[in-house]
């Protein structure tokens, strides 16, 4: 194959619209939902603040500047290996040191939308999986798979997003085995429409969070509170989400976003 004709093809696609690009990140401000720990881990990640340096005014004549207060853990974001205590010892599992290579991948979407909607705390089993791959194809290595949910339309209500009760949270996600099963097929990260990648009631699961404490430990990646997925095709869609480069950094909320043919 040639790849410089595949690029030069890739580019003339890209700026026709023949290839488009859809956004997946959700609005980042004051008003973005954040997640809420249980009252024993005291420390949640503060509510995001931008404050205005100057906007064209006597701290700056001609010029528009803010700076930000904001967790690395916040709106869509990517969680990288370093996150958890499974994945600290990577050298090569934090914001500044993962491979670029890596921010560029083709993404399975598994549509659990109408499941999650009859049950907020649904689970994606392996199972579940399978039969997805059984219509859609194989999850190949190096992909991202991601759970569609269509959370991303209660993103406007902090309240709705985290759809918490006396007994905690209530959101969809991923069983142990669903994430174990992604990782035996060469998962390069899973993904999901809620404020991680976790479901509301992992903290109960054995081991507790296993997207974060299985995905981290095989130095892979997670992405929270993505958006838009109900116009992505099932398969044949490129993610790019790439995080700050953070020296050290844990994770770092992201512009993702999905190269699509247009339909
Ligand atoms: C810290 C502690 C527990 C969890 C999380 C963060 C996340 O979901 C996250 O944003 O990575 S479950
Ligand atoms: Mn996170």
């Amino acid at each position: 194959m040639d790849t410089q004709k595949i690029l030069g093809d890739f580019a003339s696609q890209l700026l026709s619209g023949a290839i488009q690009v859809v956004d997946l990140s959700a609005p980042l401000g004051p008003d973005t939902p954040l997640l809420k720990l249980p009252p024993d881990f005291a420390v949640d990640t503060p509510k995001i603040e931008i404050h205005t340096i100057s906007e064209y005014d006597k701290n700056g004549p001609f010029w528009a500047w803010n700076w930000l207060k904001i967790g690395e853990h916040s709106g869509t974001h990517f969680d990288a290996p370093h996150h958890w205590i499974t994945g600290k010892e990577f050298a090569d599992g934090y914001t500044d040191t993962i491979d670029v290579k890596n921010y560029v991948a083709p993404v399975n979407v598994i549509d659990c939308s109408a499941e999650s909607a009859a049950d907020n705390d649904f689970l994606l089993t392996a199972d579940g999986v399978k039969a997805w791959e059984a219509k859609h194809g194989a999850i190949g290595r190096g992909e991202w798979v991601v759970m569609r949910t269509d959370w991303d339309k209660r993103n406007n209500s902090e309240e709705k997003f985290l759809n918490a009760d006396a007994n905690g949270p209530h959101s969809p996600g991923p069983t142990v085995d669903c994430i174990e099963y992604i990782i035996e097929r060469g998962a390069i990260g899973w993904g999901t429409q809620c404020i991680g990648t976790d479901a509301g009631a992992a903290g109960g699961m054995e081991p507790p969070f296993p997207a974060h404490n299985l995905m981290h430990k095989a130095n892979r990646y997670g992405l929270a509170s993505l958006c838009n997925l109900d116009t992505l095709p099932a398969k044949g869609a490129i993610l790019i989400a790439a995080p700050l480069k953070i020296v050290k950094g844990t994770g770092s909320p992201v512009r993702a976003m999905a190269l699509v043919p247009k339909k």
